[in-house]
């Protein structure tokens, strides 16, 4: 049994915006000044009637939603002993659970800390060591692997986790089951009354949210009260929802986009409807927005063609209730773009966002050139963006550079991370995407590549450095550079160039079986692997990865089948 430790108060590791800008925040009425459960019971005690959350047969109105939130709250602090700032792992797939226990911890300021149902034992001991988590959230069997199991092992090696929480039919003793912690309360009002006088500040943490990922470790993006409230109410406005949205949520439900860009709290905040699908594949997705008539919904681009395939083969009749489709986390070719009106018959709308915060939109009414060749621009007149040269200097329109940027709901600092933060922030609190952009005289930005060390695999952002990480715990190899290789399908792919030791051999298969070892995340495998004698290396010495990329356009072009 291992002891557990206190964890430290979240604030000792955040970096807060500087007072003079919160007060300015506040006074322009970006932030509210109160936590996201009274946003939220605001908009339902206008329609507490009104279905807020779809899962199958599951049905809940607003009223019911909040009661059973309110239900849980108090069950994870009276029972299981939780306290305010304790930190819980999530990693749940789309469900009616993963939404009540969100705005569960909202209401009791337990902090989220938003995995990804993709994520192994490496990850998860990362999160949980790095958060100090009390609690971890699971589904008991998802596609065949055990995370119940799992968890369990993260919890007997951990010195913080004391609680597993199960959305599964077999809890094993000692894990709790989180459907039976969700049931509604038996006095609804009492439990209202009591996170109502005893809520969280709105300058607390809400969310942790992880970061797309450059580093080694994902590093944690403490998102506030104050400003991830704001983040999803002015992304529902950009998005126009209303009461009278029906917001189909199926990518991962964790990830900012479907969250809150306007995603699950925005259409909820507009007093509008969630319907949560585990899964985006086109038969299932079009089904379920033929029956509960989805008006909006989010997509990376790898969905979004598999939609319009689909579509294209059996007719676009079952999305007509659909207006918006939300597209990005990756880019997406400008021919993509062009056929999402006359296929899908919805009104495009390109969202080149970051979990760090700056979030920019093409506007429904855009004309179409616009939202069919840019990434759109910032939402909030708070937002402040600089792209510029390698030497920090403004470029002018139609340059592209580095995109920097600052705002009220970008914090200006990782969880924890102090190292990092010296090189992804400025002094002076602007945020460094490592995106490269270009602003067109219009204000609109076009993404035309990046300067990070990040692989974006169909939306799913890989750090190089974490996969070099593992593959470098392979005995047969002396030298590793990941990086992304082009494909039709997802954008791009992960391939591994290696220098191996003298006289060993090694296969992509070995490579592989290294990452299921260590527990890391599949989509993070690499897909193909390049034995070289050397790595070509830039006038510094670095691996020069521009040339890498070079030479694989070259090989893919000659011997396209090794493709895995
Ligand atoms: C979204 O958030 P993250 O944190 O997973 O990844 C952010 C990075 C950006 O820095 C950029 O490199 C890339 O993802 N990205 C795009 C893009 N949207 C995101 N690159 C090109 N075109 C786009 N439209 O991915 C995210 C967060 C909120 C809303 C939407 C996406």
């Amino acid at each position: 049994m291992v002891e557990h430790t206190t964890a430290t108060p979240i604030a000792e590791g955040t970096v807060p915006w500087p007072e003079e800008l919160a007060r300015e925040y506040t006074e322009r009425g970006w932030w509210r000044g109160r936590s996201l459960g009274a946003d939220l019971y605001e908009v339902a005690d206008r329609r507490p009637a009104q279905v807020a959350l779809v899962d199958g047969d599951v049905r809940f109105t607003s009223a019911e939603l909040m009661a059973r939130a309110d239900a849980l709250a108090s069950r994870l602090v009276d029972g299981l002993g939780l306290r305010r700032e304790d930190r819980i792992v999530v990693q749940l797939p789309n469900c009616w659970q993963f939404v009540v226990l969100t705005l569960a911890c909202l209401r009791a300021g337990v902090v989220p800390v938003m995995a990804l149902p993709a994520h192994r034992q490496a990850e998860l001991a990362y999160l949980a060591e790095h958060s100090e988590a009390a609690a971890l959230a699971v589904p008991g069997t998802l596609r065949g692997f055990d995370h119940q199991q799992m968890a369990a092992e993260l919890a007997a090696a951990s010195g913080t986790l004391r609680h597993v929480l199960v959305v599964g039919d077999d809890v094993v003793p000692g894990h709790s089951d989180l459907t039976v912690l969700c049931a509604p309360p038996e006095d609804a009002a009492a439990e209202r009354a009591r996170w109502d006088a005893d809520q969280p500040g709105s300058r607390s943490v809400a969310v942790f949210l992880l970061s797309g990922g450059t580093t080694g470790l994902p590093k944690l993006i403490a998102r506030t009260h104050d400003d991830y409230s704001y983040n999803a109410r002015q992304s529902a406005a950009v998005c126009g929802f209303g009461p009278g949205t029906v917001y189909l949520v199926s990518l991962p439900a964790s990830h900012n986009f479907p969250l809150a860009c306007p995603g699950i709290l925005g259409a909820l905040l507009a007093g509008g409807r969630v319907v949560t699908l585990d899964s985006p594949e086109a038969e299932r997705a079009f089904a379920t927005i033929a029956a509960e008539g989805v008006t909006a919904t989010a997509a990376v681009p790898a969905v979004a063609q598999r939609w319009l395939a689909h579509a294209a083969e059996a007719g676009a009749g079952q999305v007509a209730s659909l207006e918006v489709l939300q597209v990005g986390g990756a880019r997406l070719a400008d021919e993509v773009a062009r056929r999402v009106r006359p296929v899908l018959g919805a009104t495009l709308q390109q969202v080149f966002g970051m979990a760090e915060g700056l979030l920019n939109y093409t506007r429904l009414d855009d004309p179409e050139d616009v939202v069919c060749t840019t990434q759109g621009r910032p939402m909030s007149e708070g937002d402040e963006v600089r792209i510029v040269d390698p030497d920090d200097r403004d470029l002018p329109d139609d340059v592209a550079g580095a995109l920097l940027t600052r705002g009220p709901y970008t914090p200006r600092g990782y969880y924890r991370a102090p190292e990092q933060n010296a090189r992804a922030f400025t002094p002076d609190g602007w945020y460094r995407s490592g995106d490269v952009v270009r602003r067109r005289p219009d204000g609109n930005l076009v993404v035309e590549g990046r300067d990070k060390d990040m692989i974006n695999r169909g939306g799913e952002k890989i750090s190089a450095e974490e996969v070099e990480n593992v593959v470098y715990t392979l005995p047969e190899v002396a030298q590793v550079a990941a990086v992304a290789m082009p494909d039709p399908d997802l954008g791009e792919r992960v391939c591994v160039y290696a220098v191996l030791e003298p006289g060993a051999a090694l296969t992509l298969d070995a490579v592989r079986a290294a990452f299921a070892d260590v527990g890391v995340a599949r989509f993070k495998w690499p897909d193909r692997l390049e034995l070289v004698g050397e790595l070509a290396t830039t006038k510094v010495g670095k691996i020069d990865k521009k040339a890498l990329r070079e030479d694989l356009r070259v090989r893919l072009a000659a011997h396209p089948e090794e493709d895995d």
